[in-house]
């Protein structure tokens, strides 16, 4: 299934594109495979990006219509994230608790993994790309275990491609295993097909180039 023009998804590809966050060129993902394209988060990496990222999130969010009592964000990369979506949800009028993990646990002072509010409630992850789906069902894992409903999931990037399963391409994405195995629900600010859309519309310039990869590397490894 197709859909329309998002705008907000156009957005947030130019943005992060702007923002180096986006590159074009060869790439090893986490399953081996050749990418024309990566998105690196982590270079969000000044207050204004920050604070630009966590708006987008947030009106993805809101617009979407997910319930949610709280924000948790997994070690590390989602521990940034989760604190940026919940200051502008606050700031949106939508304030709530929010929770992170720590990779270590910790045997004095406090102790525990957990940092934050207590976890409970329909929890909403926050997370920056899905590709196979491991660190999605290690969070999920973490919130049960504290007593929380894992129950929605956002993410900045939905890659729409195949995920593994011990080491063997299988015929859905993580983000649809998450959706209709796990039964969480998701939205991603941009996908991949919105990325392809962004290269379309600039066909001729300098990132028209990549467009003919981004659709091969599509075919190879794409979902439906
Ligand atoms: P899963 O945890 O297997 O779903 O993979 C998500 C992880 O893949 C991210 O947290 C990154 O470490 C990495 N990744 C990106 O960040 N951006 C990409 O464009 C592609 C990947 C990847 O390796 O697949």
């Amino acid at each position: 299934a197709t859909r329309g023009q998002d705008q907000l998804a156009l957005d947030f590809v130019q943005f992060s594109v702007e923002s180096g966050v986006l590159r074009f060129g060869q790439f090893k993902t986490k399953a081996g495979r050749m990418s024309p394209y990566f998105f690196n988060a982590g270079l969000f990496d000044d207050g204004a990006k920050l604070g630009r990222l966590a708006q987008f999130y947030a009106q993805r969010i809101l617009a979407s219509g997910i319930e949610f009592d709280m924000i948790f964000g997994p070690a590390y990369k989602g521990i940034a994230l989760a604190a940026a979506v919940a200051i502008e949800l606050a700031r949106l009028g939508r304030n709530v608790p929010y929770a992170y993990n720590r990779k270590e646990a910790k045997d004095h002072g406090e102790g525990g993994t957990l940092v934050g509010a207590p976890v409970k409630g329909k929890v909403l992850i926050v997370d920056d790309v899905m590709s196979a789906g491991t660190a999605a069902r290690e969070s999920i894992a973490i919130i049960r275990a504290a007593g929380g409903v894992p129950h929605a999931m956002a993410i900045a990037l939905d890659r729409q491609e195949k995920a593994t399963e011990n080491g063997v391409d299988v015929n859905h994405s993580a983000v649809q295993y998450v959706r209709d195995q796990l039964g969480l629900k998701v939205c991603a600010i941009a996908r991949l097909a919105d990325l392809l859309q962004y290269l379309e519309q600039h066909s001729g310039q300098a990132l028209g180039e990549y467009h003919e990869q981004v659709l091969a590397y599509r075919d190879r490894y794409g979902v439906e």
